[in-house]
């Protein structure tokens, strides 16, 4: 399987976020790509390719041109203001009552753009966020031209992003610019099954409207976990789009043989969607031993996973989002990948 990875995201490093009352490490860390590719490489099964280089055209599909130009210059203007070395992060949000439309402070891009506090901008983060997107789109251009499989590793994340808001460690929508990209393409069908810990709130609200993509998620039920008011399973589209968005949300500490059932009925779904691709979100941290997700799975339930998500007849972009236990984080992809392969 080639495996789409770039070097461009290391300077999307050194920031804090909050857990509950502390300040701590940023869990979304360079490393992750190291550690997962010294798994891959163990293996011999994958080819690494560098990314080509995509302009925005293809961002601007399904992001709002303000909000991608507040990405690019973020940091410069808080620099301005706080000299380097620090980060930049929101202090406040747009709510109820308030104005959804920045002013010429970078404050107020941040309260705008931003929903919550783990999507810091240092110096590299721009970087990092284009070199991810072009892996994605990357991978899309190998599936189009006849390539049954692929994966983009991509850095930072993108599931929690929508149109106009980043957060959750992801900026750009990666899984939604590439579902679009097929779309423009010349495809009609295309599903996106979203297997990460949290619930993919930037893709389900992006396509919420719409029966060309169709969203189906796996994750711990919102009223547990973040981002605590998106994905239940009433969430089921609206409009053209109604029946065309399905939450599977389980309790903290689900096991496998729970999460299992759900993949089942996932697949099933996606089957009689009849989709030309299918883009899976895939997050790791249902591991657990996650330090952000509560679930249960075990390095061993990843073949499984990996096993069930080879039935489909058409191509599958594996799309790499969270998964933060720095010592299993590579043995669990590649056993999703391997899985998958066999
Ligand atoms: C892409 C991705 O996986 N983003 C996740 C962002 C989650 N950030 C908030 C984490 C909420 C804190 N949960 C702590 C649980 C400790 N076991
Ligand atoms: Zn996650």
């Amino acid at each position: 399987m080639k495996v789409i990875v770039s070097n461009d995201h290391q300077g999307h490093a050194g920031a804090k976020e909050m857990r509950y009352d502390k300040m701590i490490s940023m869990s979304e860390s360079p490393d992750r790509v190291d550690i997962i590719l010294g798994a891959l490489n163990k293996s011999g099964f994958f080819h690494l390719q560098e990314p080509l280089r995509f302009g925005l055209n293809e961002v601007l599909r399904v992001h709002d041109p303000n909000f991608v130009k507040f990405l690019e210059d973020c940091y410069a203007l808080w620099k301005k203001q706080f000299g380097p070395n620090g980060f930049a992060t929101a202090y406040t949000f747009g709510m109820r009552g308030m104005d959804q439309k920045p002013n010429s402070s970078v404050h107020s891009m941040l309260s705008c753009y931003t929903f919550d506090v783990c999507v810091p901008f240092v110096d590299g983060t721009w970087k990092a966020i284009q070199s991810s997107k072009d892996i994605a789109l990357t991978g899309a251009t190998l599936i189009a031209n006849g390539e049954r499989s692929v994966f983009s590793l991509c850095r930072p994340p993108g599931h929690h992003a929508s149109k106009d808001l980043a957060g959750g460690y992801c900026y750009l929508n990666n899984a939604a610019i590439v579902a679009q990209y097929y779309l423009d393409r010349g495809m009609n069908k295309v599903a996106i099954l979203d297997i990460d810990y949290h619930h993919g709130n930037g893709s389900q609200t992006i396509f919420y409207e719409r029966a060309d993509v169709l969203f189906t998620s796996l994750h711990c039920r919102p009223e547990d976990e973040y981002p605590f008011l998106l994905g239940y399973q009433h969430e089921t589209g609206s409009g053209a789009g109604a029946g065309f968005n399905c939450n599977l949300p389980m309790p903290l500490g689900t096991r496998y043989a729970v999460w299992e059932q759900a993949l089942v009925f996932a697949i099933d779904k996606i089957k009689k969607y009849g989709p030309e691709v299918i883009i899976i979100s895939l997050g790791v941290d249902t591991f657990i031993d996650d330090p952000v997700g509560g679930f249960k799975l075990l390095s061993e339930d990843f073949l499984d996973i990996g096993k069930k998500l080879s039935q489909f007849q058409s191509p599958t972009h594996f799309i790499m989002e969270g998964g933060y236990a720095k010592i299993e984080l590579g043995i669990n992809v590649s056993n999703v990948l391997s899985g998958f392969m066999e």
